[in-house]
């Protein structure tokens, strides 16, 4: 996407335009105006439009405007950014942006706000944590963040403060594929989708919910490698629209395909005997389990035809081991998520695609990848520990049930907060801190998100933004945007080991800090300062690379640095190129490759297809099974949502250029369904269920089943805050019922409403 001047001022004057409240206390607006200061030459940096985190290479243009293009040197990301990553500037100069601390003067969410100093807002604080913890202990204090960069600094705050309560966004979003890849694999893989021969893809939707390198992938291996893709979607996606094969597949009910597919691999003899031998525990049992699951059986629950499962399995086990069955991202279908992403894995395990080209595959970071090359290839990174970290004896609020243990470390069950808030289960809290989340919108059931945070003794919540949930907090603190931020290196191993570092491009701002810098000042007011015993980024990052500036430097020059060559385990020709790179390799097996190498860290030391350890955690659960769900009444239509290309889960709505871009969400429905209810496209509607009620606009197309209908998530927001985005669409969180999934602790997103004419 090409940004030039002239659209970046419409962009810029249509805030002005479109807004009543452009003098918002704390934000650009009141702030007066300012030039963009920064570096005129590219740096090297990090997007963070969305948690996919692009490489990038951006710079300010003529004190106006900022350049962001992608990083080159990353080749897998193709160079480039998506529209919201080249959106980037719009909101790092939006008039709506806060940029000095706040705090309530009126009710809890009445939108009545004062700019306060940052040191006023962390005495606040401090005051108000410090007299939590005295009362109640510092458990009763929730932490929150979208994992990345940002939660780190806020959960060491917190074990500084001595809660065990902290939460990533886990449990809204990829809980249910870690999970079962932890207990499947121990621990998460990945697709290697650019070299894949035969794609079998359920609801991954790759072509709007963009994850650059990923959709870079799939594109590569469609339009230039000429793999097919086949891909069941109750509505006509994107990727449907790209599929050789599309089947409107029922909701929720992907887990029985899968097995289907999973029975006609066994029964049809077209599985890798070998590698089930060697790798896999537990085959007996799932071969038995999935005698049942026939694609006829299969057919009658997830309308997909029979002869098509049978077919399509045929055609992928010809095409494996390059071939994979893609276990997906956002993982909050139906509430079997733990079965449904353990048979996704199941049908690769089958054909043995693991560590073979155009399959999964593990990360290969610096310390395993030297190790295979026998000499150090690449630098590891050292992680900054700090020493007398208080302990703390308090349990999670969300460990009341064994059967979410694996998710306990994994960013914990999220929407226990509302739980523990409003019922005392397992018991009460009375504060919360949040920094990068919005829940009000991503969390389901927001009238009682609404209750939770009137209830909570003390909310803080650091945001760009006034979020639909920042606008219920007490303290407001405003994070500087990514394009105003230094921060540590990450490591982005892939087949072989990367790093990138995000660089601040542009100068602060207004009066904003980044995170790392809030939670440490912060920490400082509230007497554990000793825990963050770092001057500043540059300390950690010199920490992390063990005081090797040219290293560093390297990586701040380059943005993006990768070493080695790419490595599967099990692909001749790629382990042959690395031993032929490292003459003190480790000696191949005798079939030339490093397949005796292949661990896993499961009990068994194996794919553990069927488990006695998952038996203990979640009786009946050890053996991948069916289960009926059911999540809608007889009377109700499905109730599905997903990402569009041009917005951000809910994060982006209020961004200027993308609000011109789409503002709205229209509610797709059939026409059959439609016709029934004497509805047009464009005609406005009511969606509705015993959770809540929303107003909205129709989009009638044969693009969705009968008996669903779709939104993009993320609109609707109902803070006045939000200027461009508040009351505009549908608000998905506030018709979704407070489910929690078995095992995976998920979140459920889909659920059944009714839709009348209004
Ligand atoms: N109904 C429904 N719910 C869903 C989903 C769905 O499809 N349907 N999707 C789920 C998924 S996949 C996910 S990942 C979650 C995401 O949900 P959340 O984790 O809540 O994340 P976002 O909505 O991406 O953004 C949260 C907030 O981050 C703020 N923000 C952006 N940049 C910065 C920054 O640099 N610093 C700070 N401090 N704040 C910043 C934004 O203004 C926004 O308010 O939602 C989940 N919820
Ligand atoms: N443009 C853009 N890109 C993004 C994001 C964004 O908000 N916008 N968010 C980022 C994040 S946080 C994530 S997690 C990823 C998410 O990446 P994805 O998980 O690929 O994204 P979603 O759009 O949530 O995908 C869900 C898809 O599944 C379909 N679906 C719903 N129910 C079912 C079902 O029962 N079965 C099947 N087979 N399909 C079903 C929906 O119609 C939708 O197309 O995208 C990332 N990239
Ligand atoms: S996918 Fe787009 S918005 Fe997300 S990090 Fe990459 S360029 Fe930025
Ligand atoms: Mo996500």
């Amino acid at each position: 996407m090409k940004l030039d001047r002239r659209t970046f001022i419409k962009g810029a004057g249509a805030t002005t335009a479109g807004c009543a409240l452009a003098s918002l206390p704390g934000s650009l607006a009141a702030f007066g105006e300012s030039t963009l200061k920064g570096s005129a030459e590219s740096v090297a940096s990090i997007c963070e439009m969305c948690s996919t985190r692009c490489p990038i290479s951006a710079r300010v243009v003529n004190g106006k405007n900022v350049s962001i293009l992608g990083n080159e040197n990353a080749k897998s990301y193709g160079g480039a950014v998506c529209a919201r990553g080249g959106a980037g500037h719009s909101q790092l100069y939006d008039k709506q942006r806060i940029v000095k601390p706040l705090k309530r003067i009126g009710e809890r969410g009445e939108g009545k706000w004062q700019e306060i100093e940052w040191d006023e807002a962390y005495a606040t604080i401090a005051e108000n944590l410090n007299r939590i913890k005295a009362k109640h202990g510092a458990e009763s204090v929730a932490f929150s963040s979208k994992s990345g960069s940002l939660s780190g600094h806020l959960f060491h705050l917190a074990k500084a403060f001595g809660s065990p309560n902290t939460f990533t966004h886990a449990s809204t979003c990829p809980a249910g594929y870690v999970v079962a890849a932890k207990a499947m694999f121990g621990g998460k893989i990945k697709r290697d989708l650019s070299n894949s021969k035969y794609i079998i893809n359920f609801g991954h939707n790759l072509y709007e919910g963009i994850n650059m390198s990923e959709t870079r992938g799939m594109m590569n291996a469609q339009m230039e490698k000429g793999a097919k893709l086949v891909v069941f979607e109750p509505r006509f996606s994107i990727v449907a629209d790209k599929a050789d094969e599309w089947y409107a597949i029922k909701p929720g009910t992907d887990v029985a395909v899968a097995l289907a597919i999973c029975h006609t691999l066994i029964e049809d003899d077209l599985y890798d005997k070998a590698f089930v031998a060697e790798f896999v525990s537990g085959f007996a049992d799932f071969a038995k389990e999935v005698k049942a699951y026939t694609p006829e059986w299969a057919e009658s629950i997830s309308d997909v035809p029979a002869e098509d499962i049978r077919r399509i399995t045929h055609e992928y086990a010809a095409a494996a081991p390059h071939a994979l069955v893609d276990f997906g991202h956002r993982s909050s279908f139906t509430t079997e998520e733990f079965e449904m992403r353990r048979a996704l894995y199941a049908a690769n395990v089958l054909v043995g695609n693991i560590e073979r080209k155009g399959g999964l595959y593990f990360g290969k970071k610096a310390s395993k990848y030297n190790k295979f090359a026998g000499e150090n290839v690449a630098p590891t990174l050292a992680k900054p520990g700090v020493k007398d970290m208080p302990k703390i004896d308090a349990k999670r609020i969300d460990m009341v049930d064994e059967q979410y243990s694996l998710l306990w470390s994994s960013g914990g069950i999220y929407q226990t907060i509302l739980d523990s808030t409003l019922d005392a289960k397992p018991y009460q809290l009375h504060g919360w801190v949040m920094s990068r989340t919005n829940p009000m919108q991503t969390m389901t059931d927001r009238a009682r998100i609404v209750k939770t945070m009137q209830k909570l003794d003390f909310v803080v919540a650091c945001d760009i933004y006034i979020s639909e949930s920042a606008a219920y907090a007490d303290i407001f603190l405003p994070e500087s945007t990514y394009l105003e931020r230094d921060e540590e290196v990450v490591d982005k191993s892939g087949k072989s080991p990367a790093y990138y570092v995000r660089q601040k491009v542009v100068e602060t701002i207004g009066n904003t800090k980044p995170s790392w810098l809030i939670w440490k000042e912060l920490a400082d007011k509230m007497g554990q300062g000793q825990f963050f015993p770092w001057q500043n980024m540059e300390t950690l990052q010199l920490f992390q690379v063990d005081k090797n500036t040219s290293l560093l430097n390297k990586i701040k020059a380059d943005g993006w640095v990768s070493y080695g060559k790419p490595l599967l385990l099990r692909e001749p020709a790629m382990v042959k190129a690395f031993s032929v790179s490292y003459p003190n390799a480790k000696p191949l097996d005798a079939d030339g490759t490093y397949a005796s190498q292949l661990s896993f860290k499961t009990p068994s030391g194996k794919i553990e297809l069927s488990s006695d350890k998952v038996e203990k955690m979640a009786p009946g659960r050890g053996v991948i099974r069916y289960r009926e769900v059911n999540m809608k009444k007889a009377d109700e239509l499905f109730f599905i949502q997903g990402k569009v290309a041009v917005h951000t889960n809910a994060a982006t709505q209020n961004v200027p250029m993308l609000a011109n871009l789409m503002s709205d969400n229209a509610v797709w429905i059939h026409p059959i369904t439609a016709g029934l209810l004497s509805i047009s496209s464009g005609d406005a509607i009511r969606i509705y269920n015993d959770t809540g009620s929303e107003e909205g606009h129709a989009l009638v197309t044969p693009g969705i089943r009968p008996d669903t209908v779709f939104a993009y998530m993320g609109c609707g927001s109902k803070n006045k805050e939000l200027a461009r985005a508040t009351g505009k669409g549908v608000h998905c969180g506030n018709l979704l019922p407070h489910v929690t999934s078995p095992v995976t602790g998920m979140n459920l997103h889909t659920t059944g409403v009714k839709i009348a004419k209004i």
